[in-house]
């Protein structure tokens, strides 16, 4: 069979936020799906981009007073540091708001409407009459009107769940200035979904399989499909709103000043700019022959993306039919995964499940853990992956380090000491459990994707490895110089294993693969080495040690440093609605971790804190909010500052009042569910537990609001 020519892409990360361990199942996912596939000879090319245009990143650039240019670069260089210090390897990492981009957008939309699939039309919005903006429905906040509860999302309840539009809203206000909205018309351009022939082509294409009989997506992605487009004659699809009004970061579309490409309309279309930037980049490489629908038929090229289950309504509708009809080819295969729970619940800030990949480098745990915990809980069904924490240690510890690494640090010093570090005859019949059948099955398992098949299969392997490593006791031998030889065909068998191992590994764990390739002095394994054991005469390096053992104190760790401060919660992650861009920041704790705490800082650093006496001239209940209240803080500023703090178990709002205490008031001010949190007040607590309360700071009778504490 002749090689595969693969063009791979991920979805594209909003540059709104960091990279979470949620995001990274489907990254690690396509990676070892990638590896695999170069592993045995195929050609791939894998991309990915940062998601970068919208109302949200613009708001949040202006409230940091930085560009949105400047948001966007820092972004980049952080996600890019992120996916390569968990080894996700792309060939190229660019950003939609480019150049290529441009260019593909404004050709894919140039085509779309000659071919009579864009229409304009008068639509009737909020718009804020202070920051003189269209907004967003994420953007506008009122009561609900199902529940009546207060300051929700102008698109869904959280307290009712009810889904609403924001004009039903009862006393709805910007989020962005807090005025209350107006209705305005404005003209908008729309991708005529609804066209028959958009309808058309869609239910096949949803419902079809490509010309070699292989699916375009899982089956269930397939029925959510059949449900959103209807059945034959019925038409529940309507036209897609593809332009925003100025001020907007975006690209301008042609011939419309002041008119924008929604974010969504530019960024699947990014994967293509990827590409091409790719490819200008290294040369050799054709890009149309990916994304030409003839060249691609008649080289068979494949184009597939790696998604969430919550972007699956972009690629497997809008984005097939804007490729179809501007004239491109359409996707090969989408492969869609599920979300991320921690211990069986929604990862959650204030429990320190929401965690950030840069906590989990940054706390000294390998990637290649969690790689293997989430390849070995994958298969090719759009299911939620559960991290439960403990059988994640369990399952590390078991299976890499006492499964695997365990049959090489049992035999290779014997080869290093007694053989200077020769291998000798291996035991054929040990081997033949890696049988041409069961490297197929494993074969078979990475390419459907179902990884835990897969890694189930290398594990049973490995159990024999080891049965044989117990059966003939190498340290016996060891004892006896009569069993030298026998010795010496053990040891070179088991790490024949062992290498077999490392080579099915190796998708999954590339950089213990490195460490293996380099102890055994060989090349970088390729899928076919497995069927060549080590000849004896080979001469291997000292074996030096491979992977350590995860600790449940580091997870516990992990969970501390990603626990959201008391005073300072910030608003759930938005669910990825077609307004909803804004992924909230997971926040690091403010508290650091007990190890954090003791390491010494220097006067300066403990300077660039402003502590500052403040007096309490407010405090009320915070509907809707179990730990906090809403505090107002006089600090000698023109205006009190508003600071949740997470006190309300501790203390009764009406005895706050004119008391004074101690807050930090030069914290980023922060977005939260209730409001903004301008700072926060200290509090002491036992860390243990033992000693129930909060206690707030106060100052000695004579301090003034405003006195700088030092
Ligand atoms: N950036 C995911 C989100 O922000 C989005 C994916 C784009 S893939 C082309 O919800
Ligand atoms: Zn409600």
């Amino acid at each position: 069979m002749s090689a595969r020519k693969i063009f791979v892409t991920n979805a594209l990360p909003y540059a709104n936020g960091d990279i979470h361990l949620g995001h990274l199942v489907g990254y690690v996912q396509a990676d070892i799906w990638v590896r695999y596939q170069r592993m045995r000879g195929n050609m791939v090319h894998y991309v990915c981009a940062d998601d970068t245009h919208g109302a949200p990143i613009m708001l949040r650039a202006e409230k940091e007073g930085i560009t949105p240019e400047q948001l966007i670069a820092r972004a980049h260089a952080s996600h890019s540091r992120d996916f390569a210090d968990f080894l996700v390897e792309f060939d190229n990492y660019h950003s939609t708001h480019s150049d290529e981009n441009r260019a593909y957008a404004e050709d894919i939309y140039g085509k779309l409407k000659a071919a009579g699939f864009i229409e304009t039309r008068s639509i009737e919005q909020f718009y804020d009459p202070v920051k003189l903006m269209f907004l967003p429905d994420r953007f506008i906040k009122g009561e609900c009107p199902k529940c009546g509860a207060k300051d929700q999302y102008g698109d869904n309840c959280e307290v009712c769940g009810a889904a609403y539009a924001p004009t039903e809203l009862k006393n709805p206000y910007s989020a962005v200035s807090g005025a209350k909205p107006e209705l305005r018309n404005s003209e908008h351009y729309f991708f005529r979904l609804s066209d028959p022939k958009a309808v058309a082509f869609l239910r096949e294409w949803t419902q079809g399989v490509n010309a070699d009989g292989s699916p375009r997506m899982p089956p269930e992605a397939s029925n959510k499909m059949r449900e959103w487009i209807g059945s034959e004659g019925e038409n529940k699809l309507s036209d897609w709103d593809i332009s925003r009004d100025a001020p907007y970061f975006g690209f301008e579309i042609p011939d419309a000043p002041g008119k924008y490409f929604y974010v969504w309309l530019d960024a699947p279309i990014g994967y293509l700019a990827s590409f091409r930037n790719y490819a200008d980049r290294v040369g050799g490489v054709e890009v149309t022959d990916y994304t030409d629908p003839d060249k691609a038929a008649a080289l068979g090229t494949e184009m597939v993306h790696f998604i969430g289950k919550d972007i699956l309504y972009f690629h497997a509708l809008f984005w097939p039919a804007m490729l179809k009809f501007a004239g491109y080819r359409t996707p090969t295969f989408l492969n869609v995964n599920g979300f991320l729970t921690v211990d069986g619940a929604k990862m959650s800030k204030s429990r320190g499940t929401f965690i950030t990949a840069r906590s989990y480098l940054d706390l000294g745990l390998n990637p290649e853990w969690l790689r293997y915990y989430f390849a070995a809980k994958l298969n090719a069904n759009i299911e939620d992956l559960d991290l439960s924490l403990d059988d994640f240690v369990a399952k590390v510890n078991s299976d890499l380090v006492g499964k695997f690494v365990n049959i090489a640090s049992r035999c290779a010093g014997f080869i290093a000491k007694r053989f200077d570090g020769k291998l000798g005859e291996s035991d054929v019949t040990a081997l033949d459990a890696f049988s041409a059948e069961s490297l197929d099955a494993v074969s078979k398992a990475y390419n459907d994707r179902d990884y835990s098949v897969a890694l189930r299969e290398v594990m049973r392997l490995a159990d024999a490895a080891n049965v044989y490593v117990n059966d003939e006791k190498p340290w016996e031998l060891a004892k006896d110089p009569a069993q030298s030889e026998r010795l010496h065909r053990v040891c070179s068998t088991a790490l024949n294993q062992f290498r077999a191992l490392a080579i099915m590994l190796k998708p999954v764990l590339p950089g213990l693969a490195a460490q293996v390739e380099s102890f055994l002095c060989v090349p970088a394994f390729a899928w076919t080495d497995l069927f060549r054991p080590l000849p004896a005469g080979h001469v291997i390096d000292a074996y030096k040690h491979l992977m350590t053992r995860i600790e449940r104190k580091q997870i516990d760790a992990l969970i501390d440093a990603n626990k959201e401060s008391l005073e300072a919660p910030v608003a759930a992650a938005a669910p990825a609605k077609q307004e909803a861009k804004a992924v909230a920041k997971p926040e690091k704790a403010a508290e650091a971790s007990a190890e954090d705490a003791a390491s010494p800082i220097s006067i300066d650093d403990f300077m660039k804190v402003d502590l500052r006496v403040a007096k309490i001239v407010a405090a009320e209940h915070v509907e809707g909010a179990a730990k906090l209240l809403r505090l107002q803080l006089d600090i000698g500023e023109e205006k009190p500052r508003q600071v949740f703090a997470g006190i309300k178990s501790a203390y009764d709002p009406a005895t706050l009042v004119g008391r004074l205490t101690v807050m930090v008031a030069n914290l980023a001010p922060r977005k939260m569910k209730f409001g903004m949190s301008e700072g926060m007040v200290l509090a002491a607590a036992d860390e243990a537990g033992e000693v129930p309360g909060i206690f707030l700071m106060s100052p000695d009778v004579g301090a003034e609001p405003g006195m700088r504490v030092r």
